[in-house]
């Protein structure tokens, strides 16, 4: 029997946990399932075999216990407490938790009250208005359920990946091929190469002097969990994790067209293609076709596709068919991770963060930032800790402490406030005048109409204290849509208030998003580049933001935080604002006001 791939054992975990839950279990033992089954999911090896080495429990959350079920699945192909618990419930059941809103508790309810069993029973009841006399449903539960149906929530997505998971596990491939003697040129391609906000599949190429020996090689690799539709030319393949991988092997002198090709995305290749036919040329994968001459020119190297056609090396982040083959284009000066000196969002134990402010800020030194600002969350998160007004002095004071302690970085007292719905901000005006910096988010309330969330961001960036908007349009990349707003407003406010946007780095945010920071730069609006980072060991993160940065074509003359803080300092509104009242405009503040003290 070949071993369980990482997918199903996290599956039956997964199921576990929810059966439990039906069964009324205790919180902690349905939790330690879920997290057993996320640490199995992203186990970059076969956890099976990581079982029979007696490791399994070095994944978090796995311990003796899960580490039996483990092993009862490896030798007789099920685990007992799974199928107890499956012969007590209907086996539709646990399908149902994939309705918005419906965890297994509900799903028992549901059960109990109406014998739903299944999807197909659920869309009945809700079709024939039976859901709504059920106490804790009600009408907007009804509507929620015929939309997930109209919307396709019994058939299966294909799920795409984000790119800080896809991205390491492209790079762990191409260096493992690279150390293989079969091996000359290996690279990645497609999406990833593009660094965009997530992608279906990796895309690797190579060069060899013995392809047959390099797949083989690719097929047995860790990481891989099955290799399909091996040939000569390539081969497809599915990691442990769920990802899918297309390796093609090319011959040298052709590796920078098939590079080119498989690089896209398709618009750029598509653009380039019609652009080329107007000169009598015509790209392919292969190489490049003279209609006058009737040579191909096959190019070793990337540089001479482009070079051929007359244009320059384009960077990848910028192959979107979004004015990159434009008469006239001229490569822009790309932001780099190393171009930023600053980080003005970041967050510590006193709201959801984990590590202290001095941590925080030797952390961020030691990355070789000027300055920090830290901004915890201010008095009404709707969850977990949040700096309450009353203790705001105490945190200017451990920031002072940090400036005093910490060498070689300025630290800066700041908060991420919420923005209200009515577009003020949930500390009192002279408590963020004490402050160095402010950035406002909107936390609550989404679902308001565009008219209204768009009155509400514009009156927190014309506030007087705020200095940048956070994470502008609340998505999450592929789980939650960005709220309606019209952004092209909040630019314009934004640039004619000074009030700088956030490109926020978490990798499930990258909000902005590239053709939004685009925008919003050309609107004249100074984009910062934040981390975000909730521990010291996530400020590094802004590698993503500065991917999304890339991909808006920004370089470090439109990213403030690429600014020494000496130039910084003066952006901020508080400095403006001293400026004017003293009536020099051109004293920069170098230290701030509580941070200076
Ligand atoms: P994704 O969906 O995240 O995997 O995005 P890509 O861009 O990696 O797309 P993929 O893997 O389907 O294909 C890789 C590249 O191959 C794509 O960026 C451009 C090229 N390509 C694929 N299909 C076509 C096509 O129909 N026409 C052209 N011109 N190029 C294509
Ligand atoms: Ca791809
Ligand atoms: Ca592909
Ligand atoms: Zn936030």
């Amino acid at each position: 029997m070949p071993d369980p791939p990482n997918a199903t054992i996290a599956a039956l975990f997964d199921e576990l946990a929810d059966l439990y839950e039906l069964d009324g279990a205790v919180v902690h033992r349905v939790l330690a399932y879920r997290n057993a089954a996320k640490a199995v999911r992203e186990a970059p090896v076969s956890v099976a075999a990581m079982h029979r080495q007696g490791r399994a429990t070095e994944l978090a959350g796995v311990g003796t216990t899960l580490d039996e079920k483990i092993g009862q699945l490896l030798e007789t192909g099920s685990i007992p407490a799974v199928e107890k618990l499956r012969a007590k419930f209907p086996p539709g059941l646990v399908d149902l938790t994939r309705l918005p809103g419906l965890g297994p508790k509900r799903v028992r309810a549901l059960y109990d009250q109406l014998g739903i069993d299944s999807l197909d029973a659920l869309h009945a009841a809700a079709e024939s208005q039976r859901l709504r006399g059920i106490r804790g449903f009600g009408a907007r539960f009804e509507e929620a359920v015929l939309a997930a149906f109209a919307a396709g929530v019994d058939e299966e997505p294909a799920p795409r990946v984000l790119l800080h998971k896809a991205l390491p596990v492209g790079e762990g491939i191409v260096e493992a091929l690279r150390a293989h003697p079969a091996a000359d040129r290996v690279d990645l391609a497609g999406s990833v190469r593009r660094l965009t906000d997530s992608v279906k599949d990796l895309d690797v190429i190579a060069t060899s002097p013995n392809p047959p020996a390099l797949l083989e090689a690719f097929a047995r690799l860790d990481v891989i969990e099955e290799c399909s539709a091996s040939g000569e030319a390539g081969a497809r393949a599915r990691t442990h994790s769920g990802m899918k991988i297309d390796l093609r092997v090319v011959a040298p002198d052709q590796f920078g067209n098939l590079l080119q090709h498989l690089t896209g995305s398709k618009a750029h290749n598509v653009a380039l293609r019609e652009a080329a036919v107007r000169r009598g040329l015509h790209v392919s994968e292969y190489g490049i076709l003279d209609d006058v001459s009737g040579e191909t020119l096959r190019c070793a190297h990337e540089e001479e596709v482009y070079e051929r056609l007359g244009l320059p090396w384009i960077p990848p982040e910028l192959r979107e068919d979004r004015g990159e083959l434009a008469p006239g284009f001229a490569v822009p000066r790309l932001l780099t991770q190393d171009d930023l000196r600053g980080d003005l969002h970041c967050h510590t134990v006193a709201s959801d963060g984990r590590h202290t402010v001095e941590e925080m800020a030797s952390a961020a030194r030691d990355r070789g930032l000027e300055y920090l600002a830290i901004t915890d969350h201010s008095a009404t998160h709707g969850f977990g800790n949040h700096v309450a007004p009353d203790e705001l002095e105490r945190q200017i004071e451990r920031v002072a402490a940090a400036n005093r302690r910490v060498e070689g970085i300025t630290v800066l007292a700041g908060t991420e406030a919420n923005i209200l719905p009515d577009g003020s901000l949930d500390y009192p005006d002279e408590l963020l005048a004490r402050l160095d910096w402010v950035i406002a988010s909107v936390h609550t309330s989404f679902a308001m109409d565009e008219a209204e969330m768009t009155a509400r961001m514009v009156a927190a960036v014309e506030h007087p204290w705020v200095d940048a908007l956070g994470h502008p349009t609340g998505r999450k990349i592929e789980s939650r849509r960005p709220y309606a707003v019209d952004l092209d407003a909040v630019f314009t406010s934004a640039a004619r208030a000074g009030t700088m946007i956030e490109n926020n780095s978490s990798p499930d945010r990258r909000d902005l998003s590239d053709v939004h920071a685009r925008a919003a730069a050309a609107a004249g609006v100074r984009i910062l580049v934040d981390s975000d980072a909730h521990g010291t060991n996530t400020l590094g993160i802004t590698r993503w933001g500065v991917a999304t940065a890339r991909r808006a074509w920004l370089g470090p003359d439109q990213v403030a935080n690429a600014l020494p803080w000496a130039q910084f300092a003066p952006l901020r509104k508080r400095a403006r604002a001293q400026a004017s009242s003293t009536g020099n405009s051109s004293s920069a503040t170098t230290r701030s006001t509580a941070a200076g003290r």
